[in-house]
Parts: C-alpha cells; sequence; structure tokens
C-alpha cells in the first residue's frame, strides 16, 4: 500500500480509464454522495466512470446513485473504493482488488494499491471535494449537491461532535458552488416515513424513568414495531432518542428479538462507561455508545440493566 497525496491521487486517475467506483456495505449518504460526485468529476474529465452496483442502494436514497450505476456487463480496469475502510465493508457481491481507496476513517487498513485518507475530516465527502477540485478545477451544482449530501449526513447536518470549523468551511463552499441546503435538509434530515413517526410517538409514551429519571430506557417490542408497521429502515438513529430528555446521563434502547432474547444500545453523556456496562453482558463498544444482546424478555432486560448503569452512578 503506499499513501499518496490529492494531486498524486489525480494524477493516478488520469492516467486510468473504464472506473469502476465502490460504496460500502449498508450504504450511507457519505458513500454514496462521494462516490457520485467522484463518478461525476471523472466523467466530466472524459474519463468512462460507473458505480457498482451496490445491491443495498434501494434501502438508502437509492436517487442519488441512480444516474451513475454501472450497467450490466460492464468490465472494468481500475477499482476505486469509497469511504471504505476495510475489506468487510465491501458491498454485497464484490471480491476482487481495490487499486485505489478515498477514504476519511482512521482505522483504514490500507488493503488498496494507493491510499488517500484524511483521518481528520468529518465526511469522505471533504476528502472527495479535494480531489474533485483537483481533476476539474471547481465546482458546479451538480458535484456541491452530492457533496453536499455526503458531508451533511455525516455529521447529522453539521451537529455531530465530528463537526469542526472546517467541516462548515466545506458546507459554505459547497453551497456558494450550489447546493441546494434548504432542499436537500428538508429531504434528508426533516422527512420521515408515517411508520417513523408513529414509532417515534409509542416509543416516547413509553419511556421508563430510573434513577431519578437519570437513566431512561426504551423498550421496543416485536408487537410494537408489527402495531407501526416499521421495517428496519424506519428504526434508524432511533438509539438516540431517549437521551434527548433533559437529566438523562445514560439511555438505552431494548430490541425484542425472540421472546427470550434482545438487542440493547446504550448511550451515555460520558458520566457512565457505556462499554463497561455492556462488557458485563458480553458486548462493548465505545465510552459513550455501546451495545449487547441479552439472554432475556426485553421487559425483564431494562430493569437489569438500569441496575448495572445505576451501579456506575451510586
Ligand atoms: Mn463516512
Amino acid at each position: 500500500m503506499k499513501k499518496v497525496t490529492i494531486n498524486e491521487a489525480a494524477e493516478l486517475l488520469r492516467a486510468q480509464d473504464n472506473i469502476l467506483l465502490l460504496t460500502h456495505v449498508r450504504p450511507d449518504g457519505d458513500t454514496m454522495g462521494s462516490a457520485s460526485a467522484l463518478c461525476y468529476s471523472l466523467r466530466l474529465a472524459g474519463k468512462t466512470a460507473y458505480l457498482y452496483n451496490n445491491p443495498q442502494f434501494e434501502d438508502n436514497y437509492p436517487w442519488i446513485a441512480a444516474p451513475y450505476l454501472a450497467p450490466e456487463g460492464f468490465a472494468p480496469s481500475y477499482i476505486v473504493a469509497v469511504d471504505l475502510a476495510d475489506e468487510t465493508l465491501f458491498p454485497k457481491g464484490f471480491d476482487g482488488d481495490v487499486d485505489f481507496c478515498v477514504d476519511h476513517h482512521p482505522s483504514n487498513t490500507g488493503y488498496a494499491k494507493h491510499t488517500l485518507v484524511w483521518p481528520n475530516k468529518a465526511s469522505c465527502g471533504e476528502v472527495i471535494m479535494e480531489l474533485a477540485k483537483a481533476l476539474s478545477g471547481r465546482l458546479d451544482a451538480t458535484i456541491a449537491d452530492l457533496l453536499y449530501i455526503a458531508v451533511s449526513t455525516d455529521t447529522g447536518c453539521f451537529v455531530y461532535g465530528n463537526t469542526t470549523g472546517e467541516t462548515l468551511s466545506a458546507g459554505a463552499e459547497l453551497c456558494q458552488a450550489g447546493a441546494r441546503n434548504a432542499v436537500l435538509n428538508k429531504i434528508l434530515f426533516r422527512t420521515s416515513s408515517r411508520a417513523r413517526i408513529a414509532l417515534e410517538a409509542l416509543l416516547m409514551s413509553s419511556f421508563r424513568y430510573y434513577d431519578d429519571g437519570r437513566i431512561v430506557i426504551s423498550v421496543i417490542s416485536k408487537e410494537l414495531l408489527d402495531e407501526v408497521g416499521a421495517t428496519e429502515k424506519d428504526c434508524a438513529d432511533i438509539a438516540a432518542l431517549p437521551g434527548r430528555v433533559e437529566g438523562t446521563v445514560a439511555s438505552a434502547v431494548i430490541k425484542e428479538i425472540d421472546p427470550t432474547h434482545c438487542k440493547i444500545s446504550v448511550r451515555t453523556t460520558g458520566l457512565v462507561n457505556a462499554n463497561k456496562v455492556c462488557a458485563r453482558f458480553g458486548g462493548g463498544g465505545h465510552q459513550m455508545a455501546s451495545g449487547c444482546i441479552m439472554d432475556k424478555n426485553c421487559f425483564e432486560a431494562a430493569d437489569i440493566l438500569a441496575g448495572a448503569i445505576g451501579e456506575q452512578l451510586k
């Protein structure tokens, strides 16, 4: 593996043609927006470039990648991975060597022949933005929209802790280049399916409070999911919901797998170590976000979990 600079990366790409771009498994706005933006930029530079037809595009904003999908039988001569930290995250159905990787994950394993990683960037979109400028010298409204999707989704619309002054500058540059920020924000952050709204309403009215409200736990039984007709997609980021209650230092969402198993996501403000809590039940993660599976009924699990968290608050 050889690390390259932006200009070296642009040179590498200029020397190639028939380029296939990979997005990661369970594609999000960053991998889709970034890969689509790079594809568009390569086409402007006169290249034949397509996105690998990730079968999971259908689950998440398929319209982003739609204009760039590879036709049946496209035989690439150069493979580029975008926002793809390691080989276990290859899109379903892809197996092969990667020539070049553009990414922002510090954990990138260097599986590609050439790698451009900027680990301090909140999104891969910010790396692609510089690469696109090196390739074509400017940003137009089409690429600005795609990169705005990438940067905004990886930062929760410029809200998460990974958002820095640099991220906001990138956002400003994209808006000045023509990104339709208000339109995209409405679609990406201010629109929910009916099932999602119904799920949120039911969840919020069923929060369980422990330890004077410092612990808030929400239980999602199968019955509840069926009642509102929610799918996996409707449950995205649901773990953050109970933590919104004022005074919460630790929150959890417990999802029923079957009557004697449940999946638990714990979020904390840092006062409680979520990793330690989940490790007690064979799981783990980070200080402020962890998970585990418990061999218990989901309602019973809520009380057990609250007890384990409460011990750290004594
Ligand atoms: Mn990303």
